[in-house]
């Protein structure tokens, strides 16, 4: 029997009439182009973009054609007519040095110093019609440039007047993904792989160009595909086939395709090679990787590069054949030198037996290799000496190796600052590194100057970001994590820009460009950091997660297979005191600094108070700058960062009704579990560290 006449509605939270967008569910990031509300700057907008002149003769160049009409359209509600009359009030013109347009009007001068990806943005008259133009070297720099151009529009900057030029400061700008071939993504916390091997290289998601396209949106130009703890499989022929189809996807939008490799490759052990060895003296090993190279390049041409994580953690490395890290690097290095690729070799190494302390063990390591790298190779450091901790000093290597690169590996994952449950915004720790002057050269030798080459003159700059990204709808599980995405990308290009310049503009380009929106959640944005390092790690303490799993506390952690794995080893708290004494009375890792940090960080009254339990055992009743005691002092900063907490969640909802319900819904959730979290960090941090300290908790001692 036939039901007539009944219609079922089915209402959509967020479903809006005439647009047809159903509720926002975070996957256009920060591309989502929403049209101007304002009329009077929608029209001004309109005015001064009418049309686009643009030579279509390269796969980039669609590119650029589709992301000027989403784009536009989105933003201005109109389709841009795509011309080739230049002398219209409005005509956006973009072309490289190569473009007869753009040779007219002689910018050689100015594209000179802009290099492969810089670009300019410039308002002119032609023939007295009031134009703007996009112009690059090459067409990697036009993309770059036509993003910051939407950008503008997104983030409602004036079109006039504009005389804009920006090249990147770092070359290498890449993202490190620790995804497993299998699909589960190490530290990730936002679904399984984004690359489904098992399909490729058939099966090309349409998901891989939107993740170019993301990136090429912050100026990433580099991809590491699989965890540095790397199965050796990535090598095998039909590994190759698949990622080859990748960095066909991803060529167009700038971004080149890297693997890491497993340095026992050769070894048929490995089930890859056929040798009995993956000796890097061995003639035979060379020609093995010298081989593979071949192998790699005939499928991707502008293949990227290795990065090796080798003896650490277990992995094999050269030091299994008593070979040094050079030793390795440089067979490498060897292997690739013919095809314009380079070596990332990790630092990140801590063979408990080279010092008792795990912060040092890098730097000792290392240094002594300095100027023994083969030109092609980095060497690439966790920013600080121990592990992606909320805070740490920067790690000492910066500054000590003038003659290799150095390229810093930050985490955007959030592996011990609350996964993708917490509202952490990275880009002010970020910051903090890339202004830490490290006196390598006396005052003035940031991390920053010496990672963007122009300390120490390196022949080649790079960084790594450990990516944060999977299948989950939104990329990044919390919707605020895709902003660390984004402000990564944005500081690799230009580690000089302002978190919080970073944070407007994602704010704008991503949740609302409402003013009130703006500024509570830049606000909740900016102090998030500096609470997350209150309520888990205060003072300098650090390493004091679950074991393996990192999320929540576990001070009193002691039964692991080694001393440096326990949490007791790293706050030593006792009846006189907490902290790590790494003076000249203790380890010394102080030492590992250039002077006037070295003093500054021994003396325990110089020592800068959000490092002092990492440099010192400090006496409970140690006085503070504030005057408390330090246990009044540690209760205080555990109290104040979960306060913090209380606040964001009271600050998101006052814009319940200012936002897309489904980001609205999804955070708040969040946020909730975070201020049960940060409190339980709180709770159990202070009710273990009492025991020692002797005296209670009291928020404001
Ligand atoms: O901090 C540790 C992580 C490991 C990671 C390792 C590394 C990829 O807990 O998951 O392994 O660092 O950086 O190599």
């Amino acid at each position: 029997m036939k039901r007539k006449g009944v219609i079922l509605i089915i209402c959509v939270v967020g479903f809006c009439l005439g647009d047809i967008t159903l509720a926002d569910d975070g996957y256009q990031l920060w591309l989502k182009y929403k049209k101007i509300d304002d009329p009077l700057l929608l029209r001004q907008y309109q005015e001064l973009v009418t049309s686009i002149v643009l030579i279509e003769d390269s796969k980039t160049r669609s590119i650029i054609r589709d992301e000027l009409k989403r784009g536009l359209k989105g933003l201005l509600g109109k389709n841009p007519t795509f011309t080739e009359s230049v002398d219209k009030d409005g005509a956006i013109i973009i072309g490289t040095g190569n473009c007869t347009i753009i040779k007219n009007l002689n910018y050689a001068n100015e594209l000179e110093p802009l290099g492969g990806e810089g670009y300019f943005i410039k308002s002119i008259k032609i023939t007295g019609s009031k134009s703007i133009v996009i112009a690059a070297n090459e067409d990697v720099g036009l993309l770059y440039g036509v993003f910051h151009f939407l950008r503008l529009i997104q983030t409602r900057q004036p079109l006039t007047d504009l005389n804009i030029a920006s090249k990147p400061k770092i070359q290498y700008r890449l993202l490190n993904h620790w995804d497993n071939l299998n699909g589960v993504v190490e530290r990730g916390y936002a679904g399984k792989s984004l690359w489904k091997w098992k399909d490729l290289p058939g099966d090309v998601n349409s998901r891989y160009a939107d993740y170019a396209r993301a990136n090429a949106s912050i100026g990433i130009n580099g991809t590491v595909l699989n965890n540095v703890n790397a199965n050796p499989k990535i090598l095998t022929a039909d590994y190759l086939e698949k990622v080859a189809k990748l960095a066909d996807v991803f060529r167009p939008y700038g971004i080149r395709v890297f693997l890491s490799i497993n340095f026992s490759s050769p070894n048929k052990r490995s089930g890859v090679g056929e040798l009995n060895t993956a000796d890097p003296m061995n003639p035979e090993v060379r020609l093995w990787w010298k081989n593979r190279a071949k192998q790699i390049y005939e499928l991707i041409p502008d293949f990227g590069g290795f990065l090796v994580k080798a003896n650490s953690e277990g992995m094999p490395g050269p030091q299994d054949y008593n070979r040094t890290h050079a030793d390795g690097a440089n067979m490498l290095a060897e292997a690739l030198a013919p095809y314009n690729g380079v070596v990332m070799w990790r630092a990140f190494v801590y063979d408990e037996k080279v010092d008792p302390d795990r912060a040092k063990r890098a730097y000792m390591e290392f240094v002594p290799l300095d100027g023994k790298f083969n030109s092609i190779v980095f060497v690439q450091a966790k920013n600080g000496p121990i592990d992606f901790q909320p805070r740490e000093p920067v790690q000492p290597l910066f500054g000590a190796m003038p003659q290799t690169p150095l390229m810093p590996e930050l985490q955007i994952t959030q592996e011990y600052l609350g996964h993708s449950t917490h509202l952490v915004y990275l880009a002010p720790m970020w910051k903090e590194y890339f202004e830490f002057d490290t006196y390598a050269k006396g005052r003035g030798s940031s991390l920053g100057s010496i990672v963007d080459g122009t300390l120490h003159n390196y022949r080649m700059t790079g960084i790594t970001g450990v990516a944060n990204t999977g299948d989950d709808r939104n990329w990044c599980g919390h919707f605020f994590a895709q902003a660390n995405w984004f402000a990564y990308g944005r500081l690799a290009w230009d580690h000089t820009l302002s978190a919080e310049q970073i944070a407007d503009d994602w704010i704008r380009m991503s949740l609302s460009a409402d003013d009130k929106v703006v500024s509570t959640a830049k606000s909740m944005m900016l102090g998030s950091w500096e609470a997350c390092v209150n309520y888990m790690t205060p003072l300098g303490l650090h390493h004091i997660m679950q074991a393996n799993f990192h999320y929540g506390p576990e001070p009193d952690y002691e039964k692991a297979p080694r001393l440096d794995w326990t949490s007791v080893y790293y706050h030593r708290a006792d009846a006189n005191g907490i902290g790590f004494d790494r003076s000249s009375t203790g380890s010394n890792a102080a030492g590992q600094y250039f002077s006037p940090l070295r003093e500054m960080f021994d003396d325990i009254d110089t020592c800068p108070e959000k490092y002092l339990l990492w440099f010192h055992h400090a006496g409970w009743e140690h006085k503070m700058q504030s005057g408390r005691t330090l246990w009044g002092e540690l209760c205080y900063k555990y109290y104040t960062g979960t306060k913090y907490v209380e606040d964001m969640l009271n600050a998101w909802q006052t814009l319940e009704k200012d936002i897309d319900p489904e980001i609205y819904a999804s955070v708040k959730t969040r946020l909730e579990k975070q201020k049960v979290d940060s409190a339980v960090w709180r709770d159990t941090c202070l009710d273990y560290f009492r025991k020692f300290s002797k005296t209670p908790v009291s928020e404001s001692n």
